[in-house]
């Protein structure tokens, strides 16, 4: 297949010298042009090569990124671990995985020179491992094939006119779809210079669109901190295009923010599993609470609990399916998931609850189960914090679950049943052992937990 990093890669003598030198990618106070970037990674390539698949540390460092291009360039699959995931998380992840050797940003050398050039490789190998949470158990390993990173890329630069006039800026974590897919691998397939801001704090994203930046991406916590935060919003108009998604951008923030910065917020839905399939355009209308048309390439459809395929009227509510080339094959190691997480015809079964207009545009209404929780734009499984709290001695039972939130959308609460631990211990403990937005916020001690005639949890009830 074509390059996957096409613009960092294609041209085979290098460009101008200016061309060169001219910033590609900065990451806090670092910057580097695109013959530095390729020729570190690429003596990280040299590095790597044959690797069956190599972990790296996910800090927002440009030397991270680094590392992560030459393990691409090498043709070697990428697993991005969390820098705050805790110790079971951690060992998770590096086992699941088979990771062979873990890149942190020390071993990289900003100024090595690779050997040369690696061949490209096939567009159905593995790019990325990502982890996400699911309902129960340890996160699940998501393959992302280097097809489907350069298919979603394409997609996304179509319906965003995302080009190498762009600068983006974001200051997401580098081990998701949203902030690595999108926001590093985009610019180098794209072409556009990258300004990574560490933090995604609003008055970071305001100096950034001062000094140029012209595509902005967000979660929704961010965007409703920016809205919040009118001298930093007002810095946004001479932005080209905002973007918000990984979870619902509530109506109030996209109003607000589109009265402090001038620009209709751009919505798109995906997931770690299918990537981006559902985007407003840049050329075209912005509906608050709906998430816009499928990008070329995808189709989607919506089933009712028995399959049935519903009526694209705006009205039926069912399962939102996706069918397309963005759409990864399997969870690693996980058959019995895998048989469940697609229909008998192929389409993927995403878990969201959406309706579809005669138009095309979709809106999501909500998540099938209660279990999975988005938190500041993070897939939070329920089941793995139940799981990790009834390891704490003195728990007796659990139950957890997202409440509303207004700025994070969702927050992690869990019900206890315990014999004399505080609140503290509680989250110290889940703190050690996974990712810090994996804490609960609060945790509320009860005698019982509310249950079914099948000894079941009702977790409504704990709402
Ligand atoms: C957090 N803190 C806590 C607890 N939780 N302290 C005590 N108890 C807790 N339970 C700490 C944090 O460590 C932090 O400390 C401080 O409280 C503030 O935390 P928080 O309010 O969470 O703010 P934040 O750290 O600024 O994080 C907000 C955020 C972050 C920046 C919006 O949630 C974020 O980066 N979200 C992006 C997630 C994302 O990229 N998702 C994409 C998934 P300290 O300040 O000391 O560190 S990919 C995806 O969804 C797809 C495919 C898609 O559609 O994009
Ligand atoms: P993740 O795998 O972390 O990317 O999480 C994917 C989930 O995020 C989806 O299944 C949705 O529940 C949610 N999500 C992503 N984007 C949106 C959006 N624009 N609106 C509503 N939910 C979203």
């Amino acid at each position: 297949m074509a390059e996957l990093l096409t613009s960092l890669t294609s041209q085979t003598s290098p460009g101008s010298p200016a061309q060169d030198r001219a910033e590609a990618l900065r990451v806090g106070e670092v910057g580097l042009g695109r013959a530095q970037l390729l020729a570190a990674a690429g003596a990280v390539a040299d590095r790597v090569h044959g690797a069956g698949a190599v972990a790296v540390e996910a800090t927002a460092d440009a030397r991270t990124v680094t590392a992560i291009v030459g393990c691409l360039l090498a043709g070697v699959p990428v697993v991005p671990v969390p820098p705050d995931s805790g110790e079971t998380e951690r060992a998770h992840i590096l086992n699941d995985s088979g990771a062979e050797l873990t890149l942190r940003a020390e071993d990289v050398d900003l100024t090595a020179q690779g050997r040369g050039s690696h061949p490209e490789p096939a567009g159905e190998s593995t790019a990325l491992i990502l982890y996400t949470s699911g309902t129960t158990g340890a996160p699940k390993g998501v393959p992302v094939t280097r097809s489907a990173i350069a298919a979603g890329l394409d997609a996304l630069a179509d319906a965003w006119s995302w080009t190498p006039e762009d600068r983006l800026v974001h200051g997401l974590p580098i081990f998701h779809v949203h902030g690595l897919v999108l926001g590093v691998l985009g610019p180098l397939r794209v072409g556009s210079p990258l300004v990574h801001t560490v933090r995604p704090r609003p008055a970071a994203y305001a100096e950034a669109a001062q000094a140029g930046g012209s595509l902005f991406f967000g979660v929704p916590t961010v965007w409703s901190r920016i809205a919040a935060d009118p001298q930093s919003a007002d810095a946004l108009r001479g932005a080209r295009l905002l973007v918000s998604g990984s979870a619902p951008l509530p109506v109030p923030v996209f109003e607000r923010l589109t009265r402090l910065t001038g620009h209709q917020p751009v919505e798109r839905y995906g997931m770690t599993e299918t990537l981006i399939t559902v985007s407003s355009r840049a050329d075209g209308e912005r509906r608050p609470g709906q998430v816009g048309v499928p990008v070329p390439g995808t189709q989607t459809r919506l089933a009712d609990d028995d399959g049935t395929v519903l009526p694209h009227d705006g009205e039926a509510v069912g399962e939102l399916q996706i069918q397309g080339p963005t759409v990864f094959s399997g969870y690693l190691h996980r058959p019995e998931a895998n048989a469940k997480a697609f229909t008998a015809d192929g389409w993927f079964r995403t878990g969201d609850v959406a309706t579809i207009g005669a138009d095309g545009w979709h809106r999501i209404v909500g998540r099938a189960s209660t279990d999975l929780i988005k938190s500041g734009g993070y897939r939070i499984g329920a089941g793995e914090i139940e799981d990790v709290l009834l390891g704490l001695a003195g728990v007796r039972e659990v139950a957890v679950i997202g409440v509303p939130d207004e700025d994070l959308g969702e927050r992690v609460r869990a019900f206890v049943v315990a014999d004399g631990l505080t609140s503290e211990q509680v989250i110290d403990h889940v703190a050690q052992r996974l990712s810090v937005h994996k804490r609960p916020r609060e945790v509320v001690f009860v005698s019982e937990l509310p249950r079914n005639a099948m000894g079941k949890v009702v977790k409504q009830r704990l709402r």
